[in-house]
């Protein structure tokens, strides 16, 4: 068995869900915050067989868009004056960030 980690955009989680649940996976959504952005994304659990992997990443990719998102400049306060950028920057963001991890064991109490 495998667990799926897949950090995401809200605005693609609803439509992800979805299609997951369609295809017959399970999956559980927990609400995360970027370390970068300090913004809102979503996190999917995804517990699968090995076998399925493939067709559940196969999923994440039709269903999770990039997008070019703004980051407004954020004050240094005491820190470092040169690294501080005084005007918005677009980053691109994924898509999804997609971690594939062995499960040792599954139990459902
Ligand atoms: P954030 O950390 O809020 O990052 C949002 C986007 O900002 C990133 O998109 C990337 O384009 C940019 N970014 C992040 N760190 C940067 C840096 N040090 N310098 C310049 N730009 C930077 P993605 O790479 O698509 O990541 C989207 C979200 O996926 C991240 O949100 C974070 O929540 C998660 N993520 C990405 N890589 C990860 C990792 N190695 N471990 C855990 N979570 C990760």
């Amino acid at each position: 068995m495998k667990l799926i980690l897949a950090v995401i955009q809200d605005k693609d989680s609803n439509r992800l869900l979805q299609a997951l649940v369609e295809n017959n996976f399970r999956a559980t959504k927990l609400s995360s915050t970027g370390g970068f952005l300090k913004s809102g994304n979503t996190t999917f659990m995804i517990g699968t067989e090995e076998i399925r992997v493939e067709r559940a990443l196969q999923i994440i990719k039709e269903n999770c868009k990039h997008r070019d998102q703004l980051v407004a400049p954020i004050s240094p306060m005491g820190g470092n004056a040169d690294s501080y950028v005084p005007y918005p920057v677009e980053v691109e963001v994924g898509g999804a960030t997609v971690f594939v991890l062995p499960v040792e064991q599954f139990h459902q109490f």
